[in-house]
């Protein structure tokens, strides 16, 4: 059964309360919730974890190295723009992460037109909502079916 932890960055836990225009009204549960129906219907283990601190993130990919997690769907959030210390982490797993966005970045500030994730990312999703999570998910499943 292939592992795949969801690690949703800082201010997520705001969705679906603030700034529905940009991130849509759907809550970081209902998100949760929609994937977790998807990965039960396809046989996926899935986790997800949410944390607005730096090292808490960085801590969690690490131990991602030894928990069996075969896949990363990460959204660093904010800290897509700013944090080398998450993307080293992502490096030294050596895990296959996919990078989400709820919003297209580079449809906003310059500020986040630049990723420190995304030239080590398999792939990205981003500017769909919470369809860029399902989309991902849907892209490990098809992986993990196709390398049987
Ligand atoms: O579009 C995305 O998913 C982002 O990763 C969201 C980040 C932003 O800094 C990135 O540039 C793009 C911000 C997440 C903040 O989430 C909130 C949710 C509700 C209300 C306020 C913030």
């Amino acid at each position: 059964m292939v592992a795949v932890l969801v690690i949703h960055g800082p201010n997520l836990n705001l969705l679906g309360q603030r700034e529905p225009g940009i991130y849509g009204s759907a809550s970081l549960s209902d998100i949760n919730a929609r994937l977790a129906r998807m990965a039960a219907r396809n046989g996926v283990d899935l986790e997800c974890f949410q944390s607005n601190a730096e090292h808490e993130l960085v801590e969690r990919i690490q131990a991602a190295a030894e928990d069996g997690t075969d896949w990363i769907l990460i959204n660093p959030a904010a800290f897509t723009h700013t944090s080398v210390a998450v993307r080293d982490a992502l490096a030294a797993v050596e895990l296959p992460f996919v990078e989400i966005h709820l919003s297209n970045p580079h449809r906003r500030e310059p500020f986040r037109h630049r990723s420190y994730f995304s030239d080590l990312a398999e792939g990205v999703v981003a500017g769909l909502g919470e369809d860029s999570y399902l989309l991902a998910l849907q892209a490990v499943i098809n992986r993990t079916n196709a390398s049987g």
